[in-house]
Formats: structure tokens, C-alpha cells, sequence
């Protein structure tokens, strides 16, 4: 086994993609329930969602719903633009031309991601331009963990691992959220994160059979980074302000506090494989509940964070404010090309 998604056989996540993907390219022939009787409203709406058949643009939708698919899909898209930064500072320090390549073709991927999810975003009614400027104005927010430096070559394994780790157990259930078009981005990025994870997971590998100081050196990461990735799956349950009316709308298909359950589950055996100890005392599997018993991270750091006092937030979008400034000349060429062929 060398990562989350080696599990060889049904229970693995890209199996999980793969069953999501079937039912995606079946879900039109599926019975749509009452809804083909009554094709407009809140009846319909309801009924696709029953049916677990899938919400199109086309499809009337509350203002609620789409409110808070705007508001998921943008964070996430600003996501992974910002998730660029932390790793692009490792671009030019990998200690190979391979590790370089491989890193630099996955922050594109990052950058590809951003891309598709703004594009599901748009199909909610609201453009790109409108969602970059909620992100640099602070109207909108972006994934906590991004806002933690990374200090060495092994963040790099870290973030691989744990960081991308997480996003796959996070996103995995989205592949089968009611939102066609958010769900068919996940598809691919579901795909293209289990590659993510798995080179985090062999830097860190080869870090923790080499030399005592690589071994030091991944442990340490491992050390800093296990906290702010169960975080990442947001509040606890009983804090958590959206889940229920996500769960209901079948947005989001398990708690914060499930997925956190699934990550620590999965993380244990690969650690040992590893030969790096996950930094919780406390961290013990319990027989009579069938799950590890673990140290909640703190969620009064990851409200802070949230609210902008992270270690790096305001480097983080200081940067992004700079790049979209120095782009600007980027988008009017490309205003000014697309003006051109349509006149002619
Ligand atoms: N960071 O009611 P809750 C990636 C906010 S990309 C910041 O539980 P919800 C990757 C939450 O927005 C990683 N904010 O919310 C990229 C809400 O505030 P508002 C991003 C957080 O939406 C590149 C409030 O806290 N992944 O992995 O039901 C390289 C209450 O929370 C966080 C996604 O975006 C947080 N960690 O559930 C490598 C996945 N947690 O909006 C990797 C899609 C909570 O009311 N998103 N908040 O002001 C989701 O699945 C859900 O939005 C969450 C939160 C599970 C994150």
C-alpha cells in the first residue's frame, strides 16, 4: 500500500470515483420520480433530489441551494489558486530536475482545478471576474490550511500526504453531489488528487529510509501538518453551520465530522508504512467503536485562521492581489482579441 487510494479492491476511493463517474453518465436514463410529471419548481426540485438524479443549470433551483453552491465552489476554486502558493515556493528548491517537473505539473494541476470549479461556478449565474473579486477584496474565503508555511522540502511530502490526502476523503463524496456540473468536476480532480497524494506520500518515503536528518526532517513536517489537515474538514458537527441543509440537499453526503473519522482511519497504516509517528499520544484505535480514537485539532486556531490571523494569510493574498494586478494587462489583450474576431 503507498497511499489513500491503494486500496486494490471496492472499498478504495477511486473505486468510489469510478462508481460516481457510472452513475453520472446514467443518471438521464434513471427514473427521474415524479418529477418528469411536474417539470418546473419546487416539486421538481424535490423530486430530482429524491430520485438522486442530478440538478442542471437549466433546472429551477432555490435560492438557497444555488447561494450555497456559489459560495462552496468559489472557496473551493480559491482554493486551489491560493494552494498554488505555498508549493510554487518549493518549485525552484526541489532537490531534483525530476521532483522539480513533477511538482511544477502539480501546481498547473492546481491551477487547472481552480479553472474547472470557477467554470462549474459560472454555470450558477455569476462570472469569474465577480468571484476573483470577492476573493482579493476578502469577501470570500479560501481553505484554512493554506495558510501555513511551508518550511522544507518534506512540506512538500507533507502537503502531498496529508494535505492532499485530506482533499481526496473531502472530495470523493462530492463526486456524487446533486449539482451536475460541480460533480463532473470532481470527477477529474478526484483523479488527478490521487497522483498528488501519491507523490506526497513517496517523498516522504524516501525521506524517512534515507539519512537520520531526512527521516528528522519528514517527521518534523509530518509534526506540523497533521493538525491544520484534520482541520481542514471545517467545524465540528454541532458548530457546523451548513452541513444539515447541505446534507439535505445531497451538497455534501457526510459530516465534517465523518470525513475527519475516515481521514484519521486511513492515515494510521500508511504512517506505519511510512515509519513516521502521527504527533497524538492519544491516538489509539478503540475495538468497541471500530474507529481510532484522536485529539481534535484546535478549532479556535482554525476559526482564527479563518478569520485571516493564520501564519500566513495576509502574505498569501498580498500575493494574490499582486498577481491579479501584474494579469491585468493579460485580460485586456484577451478582451481586446475576442472584440477583434467577433467584428470580423
Ligand atoms: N477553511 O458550516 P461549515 C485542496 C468555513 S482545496 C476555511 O461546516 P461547509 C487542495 C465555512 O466556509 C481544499 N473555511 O461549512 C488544493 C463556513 O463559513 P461561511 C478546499 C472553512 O461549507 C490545492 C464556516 O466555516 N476544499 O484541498 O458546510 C492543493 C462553517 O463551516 C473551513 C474544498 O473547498 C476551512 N477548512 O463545510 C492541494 C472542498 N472549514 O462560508 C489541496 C469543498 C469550514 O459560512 N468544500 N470553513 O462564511 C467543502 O467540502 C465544505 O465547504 C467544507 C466546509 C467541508 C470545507
Amino acid at each position: 500500500m503507498c497511499g489513500n487510494d491503494f486500496a486494490p479492491d471496492e472499498t478504495g476511493l477511486l473505486a468510489e470515483v469510478e462508481r460516481a463517474e457510472r452513475a453520472l453518465l446514467t443518471a438521464p436514463e434513471a427514473p427521474r420520480g415524479a418529477a418528469a410529471e411536474a417539470p418546473t419548481g419546487a416539486l421538481h426540485f424535490d423530486e430530482l433530489i429524491a430520485a438522486e438524479q442530478k440538478i442542471e443549470p437549466r433546472d429551477w433551483m432555490p435560492d438557497a441551494y444555488r447561494k450555497t453552491l456559489i459560495r462552496q465552489i468559489a472557496q473551493h476554486a480559491h482554493s486551489e489558486i491560493i494552494g498554488m502558493q505555498p508549493e510554487g515556493n518549493w518549485i525552484s528548491r526541489a532537490p531534483t530536475l525530476k521532483r522539480k517537473a513533477i511538482l511544477l505539473a502539480k501546481v498547473q494541476d492546481e491551477a487547472g482545478h481552480g479553472l474547472y470549479l470557477y467554470a462549474a461556478a459560472e454555470t450558477l449565474g455569476i462570472n469569474r471576474d465577480e468571484l476573483v473579486e470577492m476573493l482579493v477584496s476578502g469577501r470570500q474565503k479560501y481553505s484554512s490550511i493554506f495558510n501555513y508555511p511551508t518550511l522544507t522540502w518534506a512540506d512538500i511530502g507533507a502537503i502531498g500526504w496529508l494535505v492532499d490526502g485530506a482533499a481526496i476523503v473531502n472530495q470523493v463524496p462530492l463526486c456524487r453531489c446533486s449539482y451536475g456540473p460541480y460533480a463532473r468536476a470532481m470527477i477529474r480532480i478526484c483523479k488527478e488528487e490521487s497522483f498528488h497524494q501519491r507523490q506526497g506520500y513517496e517523498i516522504l518515503y524516501t525521506l524517512s529510509h534515507g539519512t537520520a536528518g531526512q527521516k528528522a526532517m519528514a517527521q518534523d513536517a509530518v509534526d506540523r501538518w497533521w493538525y491544520p489537515s484534520l482541520a481542514m474538514f471545517g467545524p465540528p458537527d454541532g458548530d457546523s453551520t451548513h452541513s444539515e441543509q447541505s446534507m439535505a440537499w445531497k451538497i455534501k453526503r457526510f459530516s465534517n465530522d465523518d470525513l475527519r473519522q475516515k481521514f484519521v482511519d486511513m492515515c494510521v497504516p500508511q504512517a506505519e508504512i511510512l515509519d513516521l509517528k502521527l504527533p497524538d499520544p492519544d491516538l489509539h484505535w478503540n475495538a468497541e467503536e471500530g474507529r481510532h480514537h484522536y485529539t481534535q485539532p484546535d478549532y479556535t486556531e482554525l476559526m482564527r485562521v479563518i478569520k485571516g490571523d493564520g501564519p500566513c494569510n495576509r502574505q498569501r493574498m498580498a500575493h494574490r492581489r499582486r498577481a491579479h494586478d501584474d494579469g491585468a494587462w493579460v485580460r485586456e489583450a484577451a478582451a481586446a482579441y475576442a472584440k477583434k474576431k467577433a467584428a470580423a
